[in-house]
């Protein structure tokens, strides 16, 4: 059987549209994902909204509407940007469905039972919109005397009736498990960081609010409410069918990996972990908190008026050209810089002028040349054999070590090495100029620049899945194993080429942005 392979991405709040950060990490999930499944294993990827807190609550105040017609607005451009930008997910969770207030209200009930909820009062810095308290001591200043939270948000003084859960009992065992698992917390910047936090001594979390009741109501006590995270992170349990006893949570439970933004590391690996010993439940294997992409290195915001809206990109660009730059520009766990003029020399460098034109010269000379037919792989000669290896092993082992490992910008630098070394054999064959001195020799330069092509293409398929597909079906390369065997087979088939098309149009930069630089 399959392996099992559980992959999650962050839940997004749906308190406005989806933003550029939004599409990132969840395309970075889907390349994942497909990546997984084109190894053979038995993927499940879950994505989705989360939907309660104080946050919700007050931006559905101030619009005038109920927290869940904010919910179900904002939760449908998620979904629309997901079909648009291709992601398979098998599961968008909301956390408003009635299975997700029964699976938190069956965790809370465990944390409970092991006696480590307690009910007290609670007085402390809280940011509406990070959803968290902090120490004093982690606050910093803003302008006057105006405190901030360390990811720069305002906090407010805060007082209320609240359940308690012993953090503090957890230190030595969250210290234990990173100790023993290394691999829990990536990447190392993280780990070494969430190390300082815990080792710096844990104190005991607010785990409920009765300021407010959009949330899920806390069992035993239902004028309170869960603390959003306390619902938010047992979605990873809902998906699968928890509480119950489903096939899902035998086969994908604990999770293989939960990709996350830097920010919410310190939920996902103290918290969470937490809780999940509390509650007698597996940990998952793997917590990875990617970088944050700057818009030409500032934060995006409303009052800066930078706000990208990932669909237009999209739109402009193409959904795989936005696929394509977003895992190849940046090194996926550090901060990254995008503007207009990096998609759009990414895009006309490696995509039109690189592999685009490879595949375009390659197919447009079998197809003039070649009577429509493709030209056998015969009489191979050293330069032949060396790029077929040299492309076999960018793409099967470079770009797939790399992948598992998430390192997506340097398996994309393999392949586009790959793909400059076909450019530049194409060059030096020549093979326009065989054509009268030696067709013989044409064919198999030819012959070893498709079967090149077909596994270029194949590798790149998660990441480019709509562009790939197009491209291996004119080309009859959708097989798994793309290899000379599967070469001659087809070569002697009653394969006929149709007339190439361009993959990947050359862009040009948009107006506003010319001139620019970026
Ligand atoms: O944090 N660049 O939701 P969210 C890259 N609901 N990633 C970014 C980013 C940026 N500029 N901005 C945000 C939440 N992200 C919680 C999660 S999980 C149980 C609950 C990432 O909508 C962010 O780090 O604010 C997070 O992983 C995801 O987008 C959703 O952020």
């Amino acid at each position: 059987m399959a392996d099992p392979f559980y992959l999650t991405t962050a839940i997004h709040y749906p308190n406005g549209k989806p933003h550029i950060g939004h599409a990132y990490e969840t395309i970075a999930a889907d390349v994942l994902a497909r990546f997984h499944r084109q190894m053979g294993r038995d993927v499940r990827f879950q994505t989705g909204t989360d939907e309660h807190g104080l946050k919700m609550a007050q931006k559905a105040r101030d619009l005038g509407i109920t927290p869940r017609e904010l919910a179900d607005e904002m939760s449908g451009h998620f979904r629309d940007l997901f079909a648009k930008l291709d992601i398979s997910y098998d599961r968008f969770i909301r956390t408003s469905e009635d299975v997700h207030h029964a699976a938190s209200r069956e965790i809370w009930k465990r944390m409970e039972a092991k006696g480590d909820l307690y009910l007290d009062r609670y007085e402390g810095w809280y940011s509406i919109r990070d959803e968290a308290y902090y120490d004093e001591s982690e606050l910093i200043g803003g302008e006057g005397d105006e405190k901030l939270s360390p990811q720069g948000t305002p906090v407010e003084w805060t007082v209320e009736e609240s359940w308690f859960f012993r953090l503090s009992n957890y230190q030595d065992k969250l210290l234990a498990l990173y100790n023993e698992q290394p691999d829990f917390i990536r990447p190392d910047s993280r780990r070494n960081e969430v190390m300082r936090f815990v080792e710096g001594g844990l104190r005991d979390l607010s785990v409920s609010r009765t300021s407010f009741d959009w949330g899920v109501k806390v069992p035993g006590a239902e004028d309170h409410v869960m603390y959003v995270w306390v619902d938010a992170l047992t979605n990873y349990l809902t998906g699968l069918g928890f509480p119950e006893d489903t096939e899902d949570m035998a086969k994908f439970w604990p999770a293989d990996l939960h990709l996350i933004g830097k920010d919410i590391t310190r939920f996902h690996t103290v918290y969470w972990p937490a809780f999940l010993m509390s509650a007698d439940i597996p940990l998952p294997k793997q917590v990875f908190a990617h970088g944050f992409l700057l818009n030409k290195g500032q934060k995006e915001s409303k009052s800066l008026g930078n706000v990208t809206d990932p669909a237009e990109l999209a739109d402009r660009y193409g959904v795989d050209v936005l696929r394509y730059f977003l895992l190849r520009e940046f090194s996926f766990g550090q901060d990254g810089s995008y503007s207009h003029e990096a998609i759009v020399n990414r895009a006309n460098s490696e995509l039109a002028n690189s592999f685009g034109n490879l595949a375009q010269r390659t197919l447009s000379l079998i197809f003039k040349n070649c009577d429509g037919a493709l030209p056998p792989l015969e009489n191979r000669q050293a330069d032949d054999t060396q790029l077929l290896d040299q492309i076999e092993k960018a793409c099967k082992t470079d770009l797939s070590t790399a992948f598992e490992a998430l390192a997506f910008s340097q398996g994309l630098e393999a392949w586009m090495n790959a793909v400059f070394a076909c450019n530049a054999y194409i060059d030096v064959q020549a093979p326009w100029a065989l054509k009268k001195t030696d067709p013989d020799r044409m064919q198999t330069v030819l012959a070893t620049l498709y079967l090149c092509i077909a596994q270029l293409a194949q590798a790149v398929v998660p990441v480019m899945p709509g562009s790939m597909a197009k491209l291996r079906s004119a080309m009859s390369a959708e097989t798994e194993t793309i290899d000379t065997v599967w070469y001659r087979a087809l070569s002697q088939s009653e394969f006929r080429l149709e007339k190439p098309q361009g993959l990947f149009p050359r862009l040009e930069l948009p107006e506003s942005d010319e001139g620019q630089g970026g």
